[in-house]
């Protein structure tokens, strides 16, 4: 008996590409609020994409057991003398661990434990990352060109984006004299 072969997503270096793939698209109006220099954010315009997100999700959100796949591309973009970043946040379930990997450009992971207590890592092609559960993570382009990377996590993870909201990192990754500086704020 003869059966179809079922149509799968594809990866395409920093792209995914299929029917199940959700694309969103994060603008500096989303995100200026995680930026320290309010006139510089004022200046540029709100409608300007910070990243983008492609995510493949084949089973429901909160399933015990599967994964999520999707891959973060970041804008090269400079607010004030702030590189550009993802939101970051920590899991709802807090236990739940996640691998990001480098596929373009450069960049930096940002980690803190629930103690306030930073860990960062240099991102670049191939590197891989293991974001142990209770860390919040945020990822930051360091470099002049678009940086992308890969992410897998647990379908139950979840996403706690409110206590980084209301709290922040205790560092801020800056250009200080041309190269990129991790500032401690705390
Ligand atoms: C990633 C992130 C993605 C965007 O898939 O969700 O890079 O970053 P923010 O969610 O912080 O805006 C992930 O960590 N998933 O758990
Ligand atoms: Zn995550």
């Amino acid at each position: 008996m003869e059966t179809n072969l079922t149509s799968v997503p594809t990866v395409e270096t920093d792209l995914l590409r299929g029917q199940d793939i959700r694309h969103d698209i994060r603008t500096l109006k989303s995100v200026g609020e995680l930026f320290e220099d309010r006139e510089a954010l004022a200046i540029l315009p709100p409608d300007t994409p910070a990243y983008e997100v492609f995510s493949y999700l084949p089973v429901p959100e909160g399933t015990t057991g599967g994964l999520f796949y999707g891959i973060t591309r970041i804008h090269p973009l400079l607010v004030g003398d702030e590189y550009m970043m993802t939101k970051g946040h920590f899991h709802a379930q807090t236990d739940r661990a996640e691998f990001y990997w480098g596929i373009r450009g450069e960049g930096i992971l940002l980690m803190m434990d629930t103690r306030r207590h930073i860990r960062t890592e240099r991102v670049s092609p191939g590197s891989l990352h293991y974001i142990p559960g209770g860390f919040a993570h945020r990822m930051i382009n360091t470099g002049d060109t678009l940086f992308s990377f890969g992410a897998c996590w647990p379908s139950d993870a979840g996403h706690d984006y409110e206590t980084i909201a209301r709290e922040g990192f205790p560092a801020r990754i800056k250009k200080v004299n041309g190269t990129p500086r991790i500032l401690k704020t705390e």
